[in-house]
């Protein structure tokens, strides 16, 4: 992959405003809540294919029914557009399933 810039202040407006910055690292960062480990499993089959198609991988953790997914770009030690790309993807994937979104 090409080196990629980080994300000026401007472009940072554009974060997908279901996630949030992460303290005390360039990253962002949205908490999902399923049905049950299946349906979070089967999100996160879904999130590792929308990965390898983007070559862009998430850092993440899942218990049961809870994925928390955290964005960066290791190349860049931070934020960029690579990290939009990738949360408004998932976004996609979750659309308005009723329990797709954690909160926060
Ligand atoms: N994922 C993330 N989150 N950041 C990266 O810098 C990154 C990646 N780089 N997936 C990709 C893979 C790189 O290592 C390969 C070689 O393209």
């Amino acid at each position: 992959m090409p080196p990629i810039a980080k994300l000026t202040k401007a472009q940072r407006k554009h974060i997908p405003p279901a996630w949030e910055l992460v303290e005390g690292r360039d990253a962002i960062a949205r908490a999902f809540r399923f049905a049950d480990f299946s349906a979070a499993f089967a999100f996160m089959t879904r999130v590792a294919l929308l990965a390898e198609k983007h070559d862009h991988h998430p850092e993440w953790s899942n218990v049961y029914n809870r994925v928390d997914v955290v964005l960066s770009t290791h190349d860049a030690r931070g934020l960029t557009q690579r990290d939009l790309d990738m949360a408004l993807a998932i976004d996609k994937l979750v659309g308005n399933a009723p329990m797709g979104d954690a909160g926060s």
